[in-house]
């Protein structure tokens, strides 16, 4: 029997919808243990992961925490299913797993980084100097990387573990950009300054792997209402 999987969680943390992307894109069942964020951990939590922090899985009597490990750790273990990285030691994936490691890196600290000082950001002129960071990120890290045809990372047709890692993010950025909260300069920008980036970005957005667990309504309300908190500090 396979080994059963429960991955512990929340909805609204990116971290841990990236062990959902995985789940849902390898089609792996798993039960699904959802932890109240808004008070402080139960001790039985604590002994799963002693950070408090989601996600987290137990495989088996195994347990793994980060988000990125997990993620990894699932593509490496399923790699039959739906191929999200090649193993290592088959011809070229030792460089495609470099590759995507390269682009996820790239997104986290050029593009995202930028969007983590949305926060201090209180006119609508600071907010949209941090779009204009954004899109310039995109244009000289990502949307060199981006320039095979296909979809997704590396001109594949379905998900791989680029988009694990990144999607949760990506579909906070479609969506939050398109009402308002993130810059709202940034779709014309992209859509001009970076077309490889949007469209890869609008596909993994629209994937039902990716919007699965994404709550729009709900995320827009507490992003917005968080950067306002922020704002007002
Ligand atoms: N580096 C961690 C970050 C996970 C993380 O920050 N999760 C947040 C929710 S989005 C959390 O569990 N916060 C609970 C807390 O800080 O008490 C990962 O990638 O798994």
């Amino acid at each position: 029997m396979a080994d059963k999987i429960t991955l512990y969680t929340n909805h609204r943390c990116p971290w841990a919808h990236r062990a959902h992307i995985a789940l849902a894109e390898l089609g792996v069942p798993f039960e699904e243990v959802i932890i109240d964020l808004d008070r402080p951990r139960d001790p039985w939590y604590l002994e799963v992961n002693p950070r408090g922090l989601v996600p987290s899985i137990k495989f088996g009597n195994e347990i793994i925490t980060e988000s990125a490990i997990v993620a990894g750790f699932l593509a490496d273990t399923y790699p039959d299913k739906a191929p999200l990285v090649p193993v290592s030691n088959a011809p070229g994936g030792a460089l495609a797993r470099a590759r995507i490691a390269f682009f996820v890196d790239a997104y986290f600290s050029k593009l995202q980084s930028q969007l983590f000082k949305l926060g201090q950001a209180k006119t609508e002129a600071e907010q949209a100097a941090v779009g204009e960071a954004v899109i310039a990120a995109a244009v000289k890290e990502l949307e060199p990387l981006l320039q095979n045809a296909g979809p997704f990372f590396g001109g594949s047709e379905r998900l791989t573990l680029a988009e694990v890692l990144t999607g949760s993010f990506v579909v906070r950025l479609v969506a939050l950009t398109k009402s308002g909260v993130y810059p709202s300069n940034i779709p014309t920008l992209a859509a001009e300054k970076t077309p490889a980036f949007w469209k890869w970005a609008q596909a993994v957005a629209a994937h039902p792997s990716v919007t699965g667990i994404f709550n729009e309504e709900a995320i827009t309300a507490t992003t917005k209402a968080r950067l306002a908190k922020q704002r007002a500090a």
